[in-house]
């Protein structure tokens, strides 16, 4: 990251200061060459930098299907279920929405994204969008809320998958894609025995794509340098000061939903004091922020909730497993944030429709995100587009997310064991209440 900055600073100073200064004391001594350098430079930087986004975008489709079909069928059949799984999916909801109203009450509020000038914003649009994706933000601006919701249930789901990228769908793209991967996921449930060959498909489908993601991964400090250096040699420092107020915002959404959401909701539905909580949860919290993975940190934050905090195991374990790959509320604040950032950035006007349409999506992909490092990637390039934002454009903050990712796994992990604490807290009160049925007198006959 730092060598792209320096590299990007000193080329933008270089081509926009010291060679115009060339040019008027020795005209066209050696200013030719500069630039030609200059600009393949940036040429083949941001030619890297591209190909490692695609290893991200081409595995989008399989991980979004997968995911989403098997955490319905992890979730199991409602009635099978039990109180324990209700009341799980009921605090995950909570918890996810109330992350995305924050992420985008906080950029709708201090608009990190309007910080650059409009021929820096169009110089990045010109850079960032493909024609195909021109042609989304146009179809999406203009459609009544009535149609949003009916264009959610796809006519032609294989059709959405290709639609959603090169513009051409009917309907809602990839929003039209999750909802008909959730549908899968509960019809799946009616019959898992006589599915399972399917759902052995799908299982293999997500791991193929996690592992797409860790490869694309390794390759993240030289791909994220190499965008970072093409865009800051072409805008210069300004984009380092957007990029600054977004990370700032950012964090500052995360530290409210892990301080005052979280400890609101223990306070209120646990009876825990957040002290005790954060206390006994540091391990966990410290394992998830030097990980960036959920799924590293299952292991210690199972530990941590029976050993640190007096959970007992059978609620930690299912509530905690489900949690893993199913609760991700810093992952769907992170997506609020970044989608309406870029949003910004890019010159895209969201209406309050396909703000909504962010929350939703934001939520599902929360649930769709492998618990591993840059795990959400593919999934925010997915609500991007679906909303007219080039998917290329989250190469603006590649450069910057490996500091996000290890902040919002943490609120992941925390907000798994917060509703950990609260269904502790609700099967005590169950069992209270069975006990004194159970010990009132029969009634005289
Ligand atoms: N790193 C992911 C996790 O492990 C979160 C993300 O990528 O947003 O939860």
């Amino acid at each position: 990251l730092l060598v792209g900055i320096v590299a990007g600073l000193l080329l933008y100073y270089a081509t926009q200061l010291l060679v115009p200064a060339a040019d008027r004391a020795a005209p066209n001594l050696f200013q030719s060459r500069v630039l030609f350098w200059s600009q393949a430079a940036v040429y083949w930087a941001e030619g890297f930098g591209k190909l490692f986004l695609r290893l991200m975008f081409m595995i989008v489709l399989p991980l979004v299907f997968s995911a989403l079909t098997l955490a319905v069928v992890e979730i199991g059949d409602l009635k099978k279920l039990g109180s324990m799984g209700l009341r799980t999916l009921g605090f995950t909801a909570i918890l996810s929405i109330s992350a995305v109203l924050i992420g985008l009450t906080l950029v709708n509020t201090f608009q990190p994204g309007k910080a650059i000038s409009e021929e820096q914003r169009i110089a990045l649009s010109e850079k960032y969008s493909t024609d195909a994706e021109k042609r989304v933000k146009q179809s999406q601006q203009t459609k009544p809320i009535r149609d949003v919701l009916i264009d959610l249930f796809p006519e032609n789901p294989l059709q959405e998958m290709v639609g959603a990228v090169d513009g051409s769908s009917k309907g809602d793209g990839m929003l039209a894609v999750m909802v008909f991967a959730l549908i899968c996921g509960m019809a799946f449930t009616t019959n898992p025995q006589q599915a399972a060959g399917f759902i052995g498909w799908l299982e293999g489908l997500q791991l193929v794509s996690s592992v797409v993601i860790n490869f694309a991964m390794k390759l993240a400090p030289v791909g994220a340098g190499c965008l970072v250096f093409a865009i800051t040699s072409t805008l210069g420092f300004d984009i380092l000061r957007v990029l600054a107020s977004f990370v700032l915002t950012a964090l500052a959404g995360l530290a409210l939903h892990l301080f005052v959401t979280y400890s609101i909701v223990l306070i209120v539905f646990a009876r825990m004091s957040p002290m005790t909580f954060f206390r006994g949860s540091a391990e966990a919290l410290l394992t998830a922020f030097g990980t960036s993975s959920s799924s590293a940190t299952l292991p210690t934050a199972m530990r941590v909730a029976t050993d640190d905090l007096g959970f007992p195991p059978r609620v930690s374990n299912f509530v905690l497993t489900v949690g893993a790959t199913g609760n991700q509320n810093g992952t769907a604040l992170f997506e609020g944030v970044v989608v309406l950032f870029l949003a910004q950035v890019m010159g895209v006007e969201l209406s309050l429709a396909q703000q909504i349409q962010v929350v939703m999506m934001s939520v599902l992909a929360g649930i769709g995100t492998a618990g591993v490092p840059g795990g959400s990637l593919p999934l925010i390039v997915v609500v991007m587009q679906s909303v007219g934002i080039p998917g290329s454009a989250i190469g603006i903050i590649m450069g910057v997310d490996r500091i996000l990712d290890m902040s919002r796994t943490t609120v992941n992990v925390a907000g798994d064991l917060v509703i950990a604490a609260c269904v502790t807290e609700s099967e005590r009160k169950i069992e209270a209440r069975n006990l004194i049925a159970s010990q009132r007198p029969e009634n005289p006959a």
